[in-house]
């Protein structure tokens, strides 16, 4: 059977930046293995005006500079034959999570759109019907370690980057809760023992244990997942 590949598209004002921390670990290893590729374009390249300008001045005034629309138009059709969703990064996107992920995961690759500035003139997002999406509720310099991040947590996903022992413990977060507390050697250390039940050799106690300490550990601190948990659990 052919192996499928991941190939990553990142159009960007600072190629630079790229493959930067994706280099390393995981990513990196994945990547010189040609699991996934990475392509990044400069936006710059696609200016046609001899000062190479890229952006605007937002109508109605504010401040900031905006990311032209023609130029965006044109770094895409560029990339016209790049496979997978159409990704703009923006603190206005919806919120990533495992589920999106995994949905992009299963996909040929992905083409991202970094912003900079106070953004993109959304009549090209919405045009190309973009998917948006943000990191989080906080805003960052550019679209660029937002990206990465996407692309890392996909990456991990694909067959063939982790073992078979980490996708299996994936799972127990695949169901919603976070991960039980982790321990390794001594088991005494600075007068702490870690749990006894780790050390018993009992799999099916181990298991259990772990499960009631995400529990635990999920309404404890995210009261918001644990909510969901529960109504998934009902379903
Ligand atoms: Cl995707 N971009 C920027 N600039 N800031 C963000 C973000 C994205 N997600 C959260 N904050």
């Amino acid at each position: 059977m052919a192996v499928s590949r991941w190939d990553a598209t990142v159009l960007t004002l600072f190629p630079q930046m790229f493959p930067g921390p994706l280099a390393s670990s995981l990513a990196g290893k994945s990547l010189n293995q040609g699991i996934w590729t990475l392509k990044t374009l400069d936006i710059r390249d696609f200016a046609s005006d001899k000062h190479q300008t890229v952006d605007g001045t937002p109508f109605g005034g504010g401040g900031g500079m905006v990311l032209k629309a023609d130029i965006v138009a044109a770094a895409l059709a560029h990339v016209a034959e790049a496979p997978g969703p159409r990704i703009y990064l923006t603190p206005r996107g919806r919120l990533l999570d495992q589920q999106t992920v995994r949905d992009l995961a299963g996909q040929p690759g992905a083409v991202f759109l970094c912003g900079r500035y106070e953004g993109v003139d959304q009549r090209v997002i919405d045009e190309a019907s973009m998917m948006e999406v943000s990191i989080g509720d906080y805003i960052l310099s550019g679209g660029e370690p937002a990206a990465m991040i996407v692309i890392d947590s996909v990456v991990r996903l694909l067959p063939g980057v982790m073992g078979k022992e980490r996708g299996h413990r994936d799972e127990s977060f695949e169901n919603g809760l976070l991960e039980h507390a982790q321990y390794t050697q001594p088991r005494v250390w600075h007068g702490i023992e870690a749990p006894a039940v780790l050390a018993s050799g009992h799999h099916q106690k181990i298991a259990q244990w772990r499960l009631a300490e995400a529990e635990r550990e999920t309404q404890e601190r995210r009261p918001d997942l644990w909510e969901q948990y529960l109504r998934a659990q009902q379903e």
